[in-house]
């Protein structure tokens, strides 16, 4: 599916390292589409929700302390097998395990401090995308290579 999209998000500790451009740059040149884009102090309540499936764990505080510490960049982006190739891109949860070539694992070495999140499935990149974005802040535009000059 063309028109699969997914949730990226640079992390408190990415934006305070400056890493957005080398990851948006990863994004863009891999061949996706920016569909969205904000940044955002974000709040405990979309927090919450947005690791509801983690709120068991024991690291589950300390998540939300570093997620609420500090600017985020929240984006979707558009693609065939977006979700995956994202996943792929950014890399093993414990830089210790992640790969160089992805974001993790040349950017990060502590699994607290991972500079950013992709959503993990299809399903859960629509309802991380809904709690994000208002549907009209999503842009559905045409690559110019796609559209005719008219000449
Ligand atoms: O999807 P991903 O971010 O790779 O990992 P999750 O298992 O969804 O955990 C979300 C988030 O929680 C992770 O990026 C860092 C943090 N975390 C942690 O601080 N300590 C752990 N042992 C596991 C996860
Ligand atoms: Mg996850």
């Amino acid at each position: 599916d063309v028109r699969e999209r997914t949730l990226v998000a640079i992390k408190p500790d990415g934006v305070q390292r400056r890493l957005v451009g080398q990851i948006i740059q990863r994004f863009e040149q891999r061949g996706f589409k920016l569909v969205g884009l904000k940044m955002l102090q974000a709040s405990q309540d979309v927090l919450s929700e947005h690791y509801c499936n983690l709120r068991t764990k024991p690291f589950y505080n300390n998540v939300v302390r570093y997620m609420t510490s500090g600017p985020l960049v929240v984006m979707v982006w558009e693609g065939h097998n977006v979700v995956q190739t994202s996943r792929t891109m950014v890399g093993h949860t414990n830089p210790a395990q992640a790969q160089a070539g992805t974001v993790r694992g040349d950017f990060s070495i502590h699994v607290s401090r991972n500079v950013i999140h992709a959503s993990d499935s299809v399903e859960g990149a629509q309802k991380e995308i809904q709690l994000w974005f208002q549907a009209k802040d999503l842009l559905d535009w045409d690559c110019w290579d796609q559209i005719s000059t008219g000449e």
